[in-house]
């Protein structure tokens, strides 16, 4: 099993991240890595804490002459707003002379993190529970692409929607009924990337744009969909062995763990749940000598095991909850009706999310990776994969024809 465990304040001296469970000798590019950090930091309609930070990886250990040595891997990503906030996050002291929070912000967490954690002041809640927290898991999600890369594994995303602006061509459906090649998939990733938005329609991106305006000046932010797909995945990974075990249960409890998504779905599950079954299940041919499905409308998961289609993901993300026009709320000093508080934030964050949603799947597929193929290095890893592969491929048949029990 690969595990991690991210720690840091939104405001505190800097985050880190420490992985544990990788084979040794895998080549880390942290250049990569990097790349994926600058990633999440962009987007129209960003709040002016991006301009502050520029997230970059320092290797603390577990990493010798570009490969892994097997130990756990520690890194650490700088907050560079830390020296503005060094009274008011101070690990010493008793806090004399530092306004507290006191009025919490509909949506955010600020209201049921004093609740249970018994604080007496917002920040101490809201520290924790801010996105910020994100760019530590797309370093580790990243790193989970070091080890996909190895099989060929791609992880890409795009933004589908923002403010209910669609794009004219539903890439999304497009992709679920196999319209659409795996090089043009991550074709309409690298487009995205060039967006300001990660969408892959120009005419969309304009009008959205449009729309973040208005809707920050009247003091308003937006939500949105992403969609998220992983390529040339191997047949069975996961398992309906047991409820824990389920791939697509994975993915979704890995997605609703990131800020702000209050949705998730695997395919076209919702639309799908209002048509006839003739018209969504996905048919099995043979390609190459391989079984496949014609369509892809499961998103590539069929009894919470991979089919070695595209797994498609898509993920709903709530508007920001820091409004400028604020909503009504209470002062919890006084216990007393009053606006909620306003304080710097971003008015819309898909984009960013679309990219720690590139990093959360990739952490799963990597884990069932490992859970299925593990081996002390990578090349332990890579000769057990390319077995499996040769049986489940091209054998196949001979579970059938030869009755063999060694299977
Ligand atoms: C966030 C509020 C904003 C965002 C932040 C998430 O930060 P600040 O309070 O410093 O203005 O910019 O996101 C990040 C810092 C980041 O790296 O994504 C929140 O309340 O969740």
């Amino acid at each position: 099993m690969i595990r991690f465990l991210t720690a840091g304040e939104s405001h505190g001296k800097s985050l880190s991240v420490i992985i544990e469970g990788f084979p040794s000798n895998l080549p880390v590019d942290t250049d990569s890595i990097n790349n994926d950090l600058r990633r999440r930091q962009s987007g129209y309609g960003r709040g002016g804490r991006m301009k502050i930070e520029k997230d970059r990886i320092e290797i603390l250990s577990g990493i010798r002459f570009g490969r892994t040595l097997g130990s756990p891997v520690s890194l650490l990503i700088k907050n560079n707003d830390w020296e503005n906030w060094t009274e008011k996050m101070a690990h010493e002291g008793n806090g004399e002379g530092v306004e507290k929070v006191t009025i919490p912000r509909p949506g955010h967490a600020d209201l049921v993190g004093v609740q249970k954690y018994a604080f007496n002041d917002i920040r101490n809640s809201i520290e924790r529970s801010s996105a910020r927290e994100t760019a530590a898991r797309v370093a580790a999600g990243s790193f989970a692409k070091e080890l996909l890369k190895q099989f060929g594994i791609k992880v890409v995303s795009f933004v589908e929607s923002i403010g209910g602006i669609d794009s004219p061509q539903n890439f999304t459906s497009a992709i679920l009924e196999n319209r659409m090649t795996g090089e043009e998939i991550v074709k309409l990733s690298a487009t995205a990337d060039e967006s300001e938005l990660r969408v892959g329609d120009k005419s969309q991106e304009e009008k959205i744009i449009e729309l973040i305006k208005e809707t920050k000046k009247s003091g308003d932010t937006l939500g949105g969909v992403f969609t998220t797909v992983a390529l040339n995945m191997p047949a069975g990974l996961g398992s309906f062995m047991h409820y824990d075990r389920r791939l697509d249960a994975k993915i979704a409890s890995a997605f609703l763990s990131i800020n702000a998504v209050k949705g998730v779905e695997i395919g076209n599950a919702f639309e799908n749940a209002g048509k006839p079954g003739s018209r969504v299940h996905d048919e099995i041919i043979v390609k190459n000598g391989i079984p496949e499905r014609s369509t892809n409308r499961a998103g590539g998961t069929e009894g919470g095991v991979s089919t070695g289609m595209p797994l498609v993901v898509r993920a709903a993300m709530k508007p920001i909850s820091t409004l400028m026009m604020p909503l009504k709320s209470i002062n919890l000093a006084t216990m007393e009706g009053i606006e909620a508080r306003r304080e710097r934030s971003d008015f819309v964050a898909v984009p960013a999310c679309s990219v720690i949603g590139e990093a959360m799947l990739a952490w799963v597929i990597a884990e069932e990776m490992v859970i299925k193929f593990g081996g002390d290095s990578i090349g332990e890893m890579i000769r057990n994969y390319n077995s499996y592969m040769a049986e489940t491929g091209i054998n196949i048949k001979n579970n059938f024809t030869e009755a063999s029990d060694e299977n």
